[in-house]
C-alpha cells in the first residue's frame, strides 16, 4: 500500500504530539480501570472499527438552489479514490469506499481495483441512481423509476440496477443500496397501494441478478424529491418490502431520512430484533435531509444509534454485521475534513456505547430504577474517549490529529494547481 500523504510528515506530526496523548491515555486508562474497564481492549476495538466514505462525499456538494466548487475538487473517481485514500491515511478508519453509478462508471474495472488496492481500500455498498436522468438515456424517470407506470421506464430502472450488481461485482464489492425518490407531489396522482406493487415487482427483478453472497439494501426516506407520497417513505414499508423480497433483502437506515425528533435508535432494535438490519448511512440533521456532518448536531442520538448496536451485537453475536457508511454533502467545510471528522464521530459513538455497563443497566431496568438507568448510558456518553481514538490513530498507522496533520500536509492547495475547478462536477450530492 502507498501512502498519499507523505509519511514522514505524518510521524512528524505524531511525534509532537505524543508525549501529551500518552500522558491523556494514561489519566484516562487510570479512570477507567476504577470503573472496572480495561482501556487496551477499548483501544483494540477502536482499531477495529470501520465506516466506509461515500464517493460522491469528496467532492463539494450543494443545496437546490446553489452550488460553490471548492478548489481542488476530485474531477473522476480516480480522483475520488486518492481523496479516499488520505481520509483513511490519517484516520485508519475508512477502507471502505461506496461508489454510486452512474457517477463512478468507469470502463477500466481493473485499474479501478488497482486504486483501491495502492491506498489500502475495499469497496462497500454500490448504489443504484434511478433518480436523475442521463444524458442520452431512452426513458425519463420524471414520473418514477421502480415504481413507474411505464413498464419501458420500470424495465430500464431494473436493468440499471442490475448493471450495478455486474460492475460492483467485479470490483469486489457485495451489496447495492436502491434508493428511490419515486413518489408523488399530489393527493390522487398515484395510486398508493399500486405502486408499491410495481415497486416490489420491479425489486423481484434486481434481486434474482443477486450473486449469493450478496444483499440489497432498501433505503427510506421521508420525502424528497416526492412532496406528498413517497414510495418507500419509511422504515415499515422497507421492512415489509424487505421481508416480501427475502433474506438478501434488508433495511438500511440513512439518519437524515426521518421526521424530527423520530426515535431512531428504536427503529433501529426494531430491524436488528427481526434480521432486518442491513446498514446505515451516517450523517446528522436539524430539519430534514440536511445530510450535515455525524454527530454535529445531535451526537446523543448517534451514541444511543450505536447502544442499540452493541445490544444487538451482544444477543446476535458474530452474524451481526451492519455495514456502516457515511452519506453527507459538504457546501460549507472542506470534504476531506468534514468525513474525516464524521468517521471519527461514528467511531467515537461505537466505543462510548462499550463503556456501558450492561449487567448494571439491566440490574437499573429490572428494579425500574429509572434514574440509574439513564445515567448508566450518560455516564457513557460523557466519557471523553478521544484519547482512545487518537491512540488506535497512531497504532494503527494514522494521525494523532487528522485534520491538523492534513492541513500541515498542503494537499488541499497541491490539488487545487493540480484539479482546475469547473461548475457542476457529477455526483454533486445535491440529493
Ligand atoms: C438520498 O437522499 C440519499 O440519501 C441516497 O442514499 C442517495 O444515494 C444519496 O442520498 C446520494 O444523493
Ligand atoms: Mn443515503
Ligand atoms: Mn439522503
Amino acid at each position: 500500500m502507498s501512502t498519499i500523504i507523505d509519511s514522514g510528515l505524518v510521524a512528524e506530526h505524531n511525534a509532537k504530539l505524543r508525549s501529551n496523548l500518552e500522558a491523556d491515555y494514561a489519566a484516562l486508562g487510570g479512570m477507567l480501570e476504577r470503573r472496572g474497564q480495561n482501556i487496551e481492549q477499548l483501544t483494540t476495538l477502536a482499531q477495529g472499527f470501520a465506516v466506509a466514505v461515500p464517493s460522491w462525499g469528496v467532492g463539494t456538494g450543494g443545496t437546490r438552489f446553489a452550488r460553490f466548487p471548492g478548489p481542488g475538487e476530485p474531477r473522476n473517481i480516480f480522483e475520488k479514490m486518492d481523496d479516499c485514500g488520505v481520509i483513511h491515511q490519517l484516520t485508519a478508519a475508512t477502507p471502505g469506499v461506496s461508489l454510486h453509478f452512474p457517477w463512478d462508471k468507469t470502463d477500466d474495472v481493473a485499474a479501478l481495483r488497482e486504486a483501491a488496492t495502492r491506498h489500502g481500500l475495499y469497496f462497500d455498498a454500490v448504489n443504484s441512481n434511478t433518480f436523475q436522468d442521463q444524458a442520452g438515456q431512452e426513458h425519463s424517470y420524471k414520473f418514477g423509476s421502480l415504481t413507474a407506470a411505464s413498464a419501458q421506464v420500470r424495465a430500464q430502472a431494473v436493468q440499471h440496477n442490475i448493471d450495478c450488481i455486474e460492475l460492483g461485482h467485479a470490483l469486489g464489492s457485495k451489496a447495492l443500496t436502491v434508493w428511490v425518490g419515486d413518489g408523488a407531489n399530489f393527493p390522487g396522482q398515484h395510486n398508493l397501494r399500486a405502486v408499491l406493487e410495481r415497486y416490489l415487482d420491479s425489486m423481484r427483478g434486481v434481486v434474482s441478478a443477486l450473486p449469493a453472497d450478496w444483499q440489497v439494501f432498501i433505503e427510506h426516506k421521508l420525502f424528497e424529491p416526492a412532496f406528498y407520497a413517497t414510495a418507500i417513505a419509511d422504515w415499515g414499508t422497507s421492512y415489509a418490502c424487505a421481508t416480501e423480497l427475502g433474506p438478501q433483502a434488508k433495511c438500511l437506515v440513512d439518519l437524515g431520512h426521518h421526521a424530527p425528533n423520530t426515535n431512531i435508535e428504536m427503529i433501529v432494535a426494531r430491524l436488528a430484533q427481526f434480521g432486518k438490519l442491513g446498514g446505515f448511512h451516517f450523517n446528522d440533521s436539524k430539519y430534514g435531509d440536511d445530510d450535515l456532518d455525524a454527530g454535529s448536531i445531535n451526537p446523543f442520538q448517534l451514541f444511543l444509534v450505536f447502544n442499540e448496536l452493541a445490544d444487538a451485537a451482544l444477543r446476535e453475536g458474530e452474524a451481526f454485521k451492519p455495514a456502516y457508511m457515511l452519506d453527507q454533502s459538504h457546501n460549507v467545510t472542506d470534504p476531506i475534513e468534514s468525513l474525516m471528522s464524521s468517521a471519527i464521530e461514528v467511531q467515537r459513538a461505537y466505543i462510548q456505547s462499550a463503556l456501558v455497563d450492561r449487567i448494571a443497566l439491566a440490574h437499573h431496568q429490572e428494579q425500574h430504577d429509572v434514574l440509574q438507568s439513564a445515567q448508566a448510558l450518560k455516564q457513557a456518553f460523557r466519557t471523553d474517549v478521544a484519547p482512545i481514538l487518537a491512540m488506535a490513530r497512531l497504532r494503527s498507522g494514522g494521525a494523532i490529529d487528522p485534520v491538523a496533520a492534513y492541513r500541515s500536509s498542503g494537499y488541499r492547495r497541491q490539488k487545487a494547481e493540480e484539479r482546475p475547478a469547473r461548475a457542476g462536477a457529477s455526483g454533486s450530492g445535491i440529493v
